[in-house]
């Protein structure tokens, strides 16, 4: 009976770390080139993705911070990086642009890391993400998550 349990207990275990290596993390790097390490990530329509953002910058935060920011297929990008710029009390998360973000990380300062968990979209396509620290989306700080 105990010989039993414990072959259960076991085997909960290893199915317990089989579904944790099965998530798919994606790493990415915020860069004070103004550029992401990665970008151009993929993933299955309805994928659930975790997002691990890190800055290693040694600049102190209110230089050089960046978030990851997923925007909807149809989203302005422009349009939520200009009123992100003016939401700097929010991290520069425009709250009245939350319907065109499907997901995002907090603000990274130099030496930090955040993770943001969602499931893609179901709609195969391409959807763009950007840093809205002031500037950075203008200087090329975006990437393309495709989903297929
Ligand atoms: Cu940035």
């Amino acid at each position: 009976m105990l010989k039993k349990s414990l072959v259960f207990m076991l085997f909960a275990v290893l199915s317990a770390s089989a579904f944790a290596v099965q998530a798919k993390t994606v790493e990415i790097e915020g860069k004070n080139s103004l550029r992401f390490s990665e970008e151009a990530i993929s993933a299955k329509p309805g994928e659930e993705i975790t997002i691990k953002l890190t800055n290693n910058s040694k600049l102190p935060a209110a230089a050089m911070a960046h978030n990851w920011v997923l925007l909807k297929a149809d989203a302005d990008a422009q349009k939520i990086d200009e009123a992100a710029a003016k939401a700097k009390s929010n991290d520069y998360i425009p709250s009245d642009m939350s319907d065109q973000i499907i997901a995002h990380t907090g603000l990274v300062g130099g030496g930090e890391s955040d993770t943001v968990t969602f499931k893609a979209p179901t709609e195969p396509g391409e959807y763009t993400y950007i840093c809205t620290f002031p500037g950075h989306f203008a200087a090329g700080m975006k990437g393309t998550l495709t989903v297929k």
